[in-house]
């Protein structure tokens, strides 16, 4: 059976991050009522986020909140992106427990399957070998959100469910060059370089590595679609198909951007895993499909970032 947004009380946890706010762009076509929190409500404040729960009592979750960040972030800060997201985590779980909400989506991410694992990935290779060392922080916090929806069920009945999104890009990102993933990143050194003049741009690492890149647009419609039909233990797997090399994505971006100069390759920069294509067969299997193309979303983050002035600098999703 599945579940009805109509006239429900929907939180939006981390609805100013790039996830969440695509998920409230999304609900806007749903009958349901969003709810958001302001900033002053800290999410690893276990305290504060009971209170709030027991005070607004939301029927349905989309748990979108996360400490985020691109590869070198992710490297700088283990304690940050460790420590906060199994806060934030456990806190919105145990919360949403205690005030009877009857639905929680938790959001994830491709990084927490074993950096050899077979491609494309299918949901059944978590916890079958060991992490790409670049981002096992964050992994490992949402391995753990994964078996705390599990272990709510279990132990509770709990309707909380998992997807794990691929790479994701879309309006609304971190275009920090220290702290973003790469296509924000790209499109930034493209761009300035281009009115700089230069004659090269800098890609971090060999440009070998292969990334799926998804809309965010297309998961808020994945994230809606499962909350809606789906309500299974098993974390589900959300791609768009759509795998390209670093140095193929830098040179889409170049065309995108009208920079007609040469890329330069870092190689003191790492290179993270060699390729995490999701096996996204169960979600489709069950009628979603992604349909935003490549090219075409990279042109509208392009004009996202124009329209911004590259001013989003964050670390928060
Ligand atoms: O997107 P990204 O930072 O993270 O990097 P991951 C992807 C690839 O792009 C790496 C290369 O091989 C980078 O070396 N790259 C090239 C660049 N130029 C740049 C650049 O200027 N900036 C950045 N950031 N990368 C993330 C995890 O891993 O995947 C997160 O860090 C999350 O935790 C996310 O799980 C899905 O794709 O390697």
């Amino acid at each position: 059976m599945s579940f009805d947004l109509s006239d429900k009380r929907v939180y939006v946890a981390g609805h100013r991050g790039m996830v969440g706010s695509a998920i409230v762009r999304r609900l806007a076509s749903e009958s349901c009522e969003v709810l958001t929190a302001d900033r002053s409500l800290d999410l690893r404040d276990q305290r504060a986020v009971n209170d709030w729960f027991a005070q607004e009592r939301p029927d349905a979750v989309f748990m979108a909140a996360a400490r985020v960040g691109g590869i070198a972030a992710n490297d700088a800060y283990p304690a940050q992106f460790l420590y906060d997201n199994l806060m934030i985590e456990a806190n919105v779980v145990e919360a949403a427990r205690r005030a009877a909400t009857a639905k929680l989506l938790m959001l994830g991410s491709s990084c927490i399957y074993p950096r050899e694992a077979n491609q494309p990935i299918s949901e059944d290779a978590l916890l079958t070998g060991p992490l790409e060392a670049t981002n096992q922080w964050y992994a490992i916090a949402k391995i753990a959100g994964i078996r705390l929806c599990q272990a709510y069920r279990i132990e509770h009945g709990c309707d909380f469910i998992s997807a794990m999104p691929t790479n994701l890009y879309g309006p609304g990102d971190n275009f920090d060059l220290d702290t973003s993933h790469v296509l924000p990143a790209l499109l930034r050194k493209a761009h300035e370089a281009r009115e700089a003049g230069e004659a090269e741009m800098t890609v971090w690492g060999s440009g070998k590595p292969r990334r799926e890149l998804l809309h965010v647009d297309d998961l808020a419609d994945a994230c809606v679609f499962l909350m809606r039909e789906y309500s299974g233990a098993e974390h589900v797997n959300v791609g768009s198909g759509e795998e390209l090399t670093i140095t193929e994505l830098a040179q889409l971006v170049a065309r995108t951007v009208g920079f007609e100069g040469r890329l330069a390759f870092d190689s003191s920069r790492p290179d993270g895993t060699p390729r995490k294509l999701l096996d996204s067969s169960r979600l489709k299997a069950m009628g979603w499909r992604p349909s935003i193309p490549l090219a075409e979303g990279i042109a509208a983050t392009y004009r996202d970032f124009l329209s911004e002035g590259g001013r989003r600098v964050r670390l928060d999703g």
